[in-house]
């Protein structure tokens, strides 16, 4: 069966049963003060507009039981897994594995690594853990998604113009098709999440689709009536 999703450039058609919700790096170091995001000199409470949304998507997957997914961006204790070009580029006084006042910057284990308490995994729902902006370089997301029979992405989290466009592009190359959450993704820069959103589906779904999150849920919910 599948389900009708309001979107530009045009409607997408949803096989819920192979979508999976994919929420990248919805984390501490990304949305509170004193992590990576605030070390780069950003204003992290302008990402916090996407959590509601996103927690509303996360419901109606959870509660139709559809598979999610979360990753998050972050590096082994000893760096083994950090090139020297990122970590060369956080300039700041504070970069990568630095302490700050949630622990080593970007490192697993680390409290700003974790998942922000509002959108925090339940059991069963996989976490990846990705040294690099992309969601499939370097982990095992794509065999887990295959595994699973999954070919559509729903995309949410942060920042739009990093690691969700950067995986939406990826998952493009692999053959995914990919639905970008508007009001599930957030940049420290609004303009650039205007465009990396418009660059998304401009020329007739380049790279996908996108959707804000009531036009997914209703039509998980099938309050659209627009199932096939
Ligand atoms: C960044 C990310 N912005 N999760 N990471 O460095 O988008």
């Amino acid at each position: 069966m599948t389900i009708t999703v309001t979107a530009r450039p045009y409607d997408f058609t949803m096989d819920p049963e192979r979508t999976a919700f994919v929420i990248i790096d919805m984390q501490r170091d990304f949305v509170e003060p004193g992590g990576f995001g605030s070390a780069l000199g950003n204003d992290v409470s302008l990402l916090r507009g996407a959590i509601e949304p996103i927690g509303a998507v996360l419901a109606a997957f959870r509660e139709a039981g559809l598979l999610v997914i979360h990753t998050r961006e972050g590096h082994r204790p000893d760096l083994s897994d950090l090139n020297a070009a990122k970590h060369r580029r956080g300039r700041g006084a504070t970069r990568i594995g630095d302490t700050g006042p949630m622990g080593r910057i970007l490192i697993r284990g680390a409290d700003g690594h974790e998942i922000i308490p509002e959108l925090f995994p339940i059991a069963g729902e996989p976490v990846i853990d990705k040294p690099g902006k992309g969601a499939f370089y370097a982990t095992d997301l794509e065999t887990i998604l295959r595994g699973r029979g999954i070919t559509q992405l729903i995309l949410a989290g942060v920042t739009t113009e990093v690691c969700v466009h950067t995986t939406m592009r990826e998952a493009n190359d692999r053959g995914f098709e990919c639905l970008v959450l508007s009001d599930g993704t957030a940049s420290y820069f609004p303009e650039f999440h205007r465009l990396a959103l418009e660059m998304a589906c401009a020329q007739d779904g380049i790279f996908g689709w996108v959707a804000p999150s009531s036009d997914v849920i209703a039509a998980i919910s099938n309050k659209t009536g627009a199932s096939t």
